[in-house]
């Protein structure tokens, strides 16, 4: 029945009667859609009322309590930020510029060529995924072959529905050989050599989720080299800077490696992981290009793109990033702290492994040290982790990889 507001008056109809003015919703047709592969964990985990649930699905880092944990040099960031009374004013459409330009920094280097000869464009991103949606949409308009974007097999749950909704075909290369758990290196060369000349292809630069699996530096120079044979075009994507060695020069090899052999590439960079700044959204999305000149025309286009998506970036986060990357002293306490996370998850990851042999397990656990970074794609079938989530109310992603981050001296056993 259609009901309208004066019918509602008259017969005094309020909470229960809801005036509607359409007969049918229009949402009348709209489908259930499935839970986030990742986010939905989170959501069944706090579901649970077993005291000693253990969240292993997101990745986001716990300390050996297995509370989140906020940096001493973000807490210290933000109460200087609270002296300076800073005003609360729009940034501009490329976000804050002290935190882009020390962003870059970060990740290509103080001594990179390509940041002297002023050829990277960059712009502050919502985080990282932010990122790769901004260089989704630059790729989708401009670049000037076939749109597809290669990306390995696995990778993290949400790279394929970023780009193909960026407007980009999404096609996969081999990465992981279930068999050895290590990089299948050769599906890998033959796959990038196989895939049609200019094609796009997504790298984790390290710390690769959810495999936990990276290149070594030999194999990312084989790489590089049929990426080059083929005139491929790379994405870097940047999301742990720091966690995988807990040196953030060092797990920027690949990245610069590919700069130095003169690479046009783009890159997404995260502030989630390496500083906490999960929920801040702090990220960027930058490209290396061939002159100052072409800079200025690229800029001038990531600002047509990202002015109708959100305007412009939040600045707290930013400011955040700026204070700790700018301040020699601050720098230094944060790399510290970077390098304190990733040392608990290599500890973590040696428990486990040690548990599991003292328990009798007899399978070959060498993967969970051998794999670096937040993740350890532990081979458990979707079978044994449902298992493990019905009757331990232990949660992880259905591919069995586990966020050692949550785990702490306290339940590791
Ligand atoms: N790229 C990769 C490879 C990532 O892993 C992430 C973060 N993923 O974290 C959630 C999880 O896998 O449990 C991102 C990009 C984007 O991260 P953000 O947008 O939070 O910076």
């Amino acid at each position: 029945m259609l009901v309208n507001r004066q019918f509602c008056r008259l017969f005094k109809l309020t909470a229960f009667a809801r005036p509607q003015i359409r007969l049918i919703s229009a949402w009348k047709n709209v489908p259930a859609g499935p839970p986030d592969a990742i986010l939905g964990i989170t959501e069944a985990f706090k579901a649970d009322s077993f005291e000693e649930k253990i969240n292993l699905g997101v990745g986001a880092y716990r300390d050996d309590t297995g509370k989140p944990y906020v940096l001493p040099s973000v807490k210290e960031a933000e109460l200087r930020l609270v002296q300076k009374q800073l005003d609360k004013e729009y940034a501009g459409i490329t976000g804050v510029p002290a935190f882009t330009k020390l962003a870059a920094t970060l990740a290509y280097s103080p001594s990179s060529a390509a940041l002297k000869e002023d050829r990277v464009v960059i712009t502050q991103s919502i985080s990282g995924t932010g990122a790769l949606r901004i260089g989704g949409e630059f790729l989708a308009k401009w670049y000037p072959f076939e749109k597809t974007i290669y990306v390995p097999t696995p990778t993290w749950a949400n790279h394929g529905a970023v780009f193909k909704d960026s407007g980009l075909m999404v096609k996969s290369y081999r990465y992981y050989d279930k068999g050895t758990i290590s990089l299948d290196i050769d599906g890998m060369i033959e796959d990038l050599s196989a895939a049609p000349e200019n094609s796009i292809i997504l790298l984790h630069a390290c710390a690769h989720n959810p495999t936990g699996v990276d290149p070594t530096p030999e194999q990312w120079q084989a790489i590089s080299k049929v990426i080059k044979s083929r005139d491929h075009f790379c994405f870097f994507d940047m999301a742990y800077q720091g966690f995988a060695s807990g040196d953030t020069d060092k797990d920027a090899y690949a990245l610069r490696y590919f700069v130095e052999q003169g690479h046009q590439l783009v890159l997404a960079q995260s502030f989630a992981k390496n500083m906490g700044l999960y929920g801040e959204r702090v990220g960027a999305f930058s490209l290396v290009v061939d002159s100052a000149e072409e800079k200025k025309r690229v800029d001038s286009q990531l600002k047509i793109i990202v002015r109708p998506m959100y305007s412009n970036p939040p600045v707290h986060g930013a400011r955040i990033a700026s204070e700790i990357l700018g301040d020699e002293q601050l720098n230094a306490q944060w790399l510290t702290e970077v390098k304190a996370m990733a040392d608990r998850i290599i500890e973590m990851r040696f428990l486990l492994k040690k548990h599991l042999e003292d328990l009798g397990s007899a399978r070959d656990w060498s993967h969970i040290t051998s794999q670096i970074g937040m993740f350890c794609y532990t081979g458990l079938t979707p079978q044994q982790v449902a298992t493990l989530r019905a009757e331990y109310s232990v949660y992880m992603t259905n591919d069995g990889r586990i966020s050692v981050a949550g785990i702490t001296t306290k339940n590791v056993k």
